[in-house]
């Protein structure tokens, strides 16, 4: 039986509706008509070769499929990416046809010493990491690397302490002082609760207008606040139980808040690797150390003489934090978090 190049079939299909190879227009007329029926929109959910997009002009709940392209000769796209769409013709479903520069990446590896990095969400503006009061301390490692891996990508960052509600009033004080050193890493320390509701006003005055990531561990709570924050989401949370919480939510997607902006809820992931950066990638994820006056301009903070490092003034665990995170990724110490 012949074998069908499916690929080739598409290449044709595209070549027609206006794209050629790398995503560069066609000159012929037809295919210039083609290019203007195209067009611009922004991906807010993928499964598999099937992307949900929503186009510029169109309202937020108005979605549209569509698959790869040939043109896209494999290139993937993520939540948050912008695209061109050819639309969908008879029976033909809607196509990507060229991806737009990202300004933006979330992205992660493997392990720290991998350096193959997956992106997660694109073009979005900000990273808000979620940590569960009743595991603060796994929960701001992972938040350690959020912050670093956000800053390399061109986000900022919202620490949401969510599930304030577990903490006894007499163990406030701890909390205040164990998320004390993050002021001067994040945008904002938000103290919330998708149980009882305390702190989301704040939160949603900060998610308006913008294009917002959760991130965290599984069973954090990040579609449980989606679900307060969007009533219309209904999306599935963890039960309670001896397994509950872990890995409710398996793909990435992007809703519209109701005061407008966007939120990504994703995937809970256990670690956050490092692995494209080097020590000095890491160093820029530490805005405290921004105006370090070392004697070298090109300083890795490894015990250099004339490095300002050791005279920094930085919290404790935050100096601590770059340590680890900088061996790690120097593959001088193997982290487990
Ligand atoms: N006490 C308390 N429990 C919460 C709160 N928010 C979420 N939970 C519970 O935590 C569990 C996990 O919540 P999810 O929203 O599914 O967590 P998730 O971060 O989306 O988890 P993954 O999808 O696996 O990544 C559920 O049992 C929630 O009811 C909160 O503010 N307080
Ligand atoms: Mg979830
Ligand atoms: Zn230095």
């Amino acid at each position: 039986m012949p074998k069908i190049d499916v690929d080739a079939l598409e290449d044709e299909w595209d070549d027609d509706v206006a794209v050629g190879p790398r995503g560069r227009p066609l000159a012929s007329p037809a295919a210039r008509a083609a290019r203007r029926r195209q067009q611009q929109g922004r991906v807010v959910a993928v499964d598999r070769g099937r992307i949900r997009v929503v186009l510029e002009g169109d309202g937020p709940e108005d979605t549209l499929d569509a698959r790869y392209g040939g043109a896209m000769r494999g290139r993937r796209v993520v939540v948050g990416d912008r695209v061109r769409v050819a639309p969908a013709r008879g029976d033909e479903p809607a196509r990507v046809v060229e991806r737009l520069p990202r300004t933006t990446v979330l992205a992660r590896t493997g392990d720290d010493l991998d350096a193959h990095e997956r992106v997660l969400v694109a073009d979005a503006d900000v990273v808000a990491v979620v940590v569960g009061a009743d595991n603060l301390a796994a929960g701001l490692r992972f938040a350690d690397r959020v912050i670093v891996a956000a800053t390399a990508g061109g986000l900022g960052v919202l620490l949401v302490v969510n599930k304030v509600d577990v903490v006894a009033t007499a163990d406030a004080d701890g909390l205040d002082a164990a998320v004390a050193p993050y002021g001067g890493a994040v945008q904002e320390v938000l103290r919330v609760s998708a149980h009882t509701g305390e702190g989301l006003d704040r939160l949603r005055e900060r998610l308006a207008g913008r294009w917002t990531v959760l991130t965290g561990h599984s069973g954090v709570g990040k579609t449980s606040l989606t679900n307060v924050l969007i009533p219309d989401a209904e999306r599935r949370t963890g039960e309670v139980g001896p397994r509950g919480g872990r890995h409710t939510t398996v793909a990435a997607a992007a809703m519209p808040l109701p005061g407008g902006g966007w939120l990504v809820d994703t995937p809970g992931v256990r670690s956050f690797g490092l692995g494209m950066l080097d020590r000095r990638g890491v160093a820029l994820g530490f805005p405290e150390l921004a105006g370090l006056a070392c004697a070298l301009d090109d300083c890795r903070h490894a015990g250099e003489p004339g490095c300002a490092l050791p005279d920094a003034d930085l919290p404790e665990v935050r100096r601590a934090a770059f340590e680890r995170l900088a061996a790690a990724v120097d593959g001088t110490a193997h982290v487990e978090d």
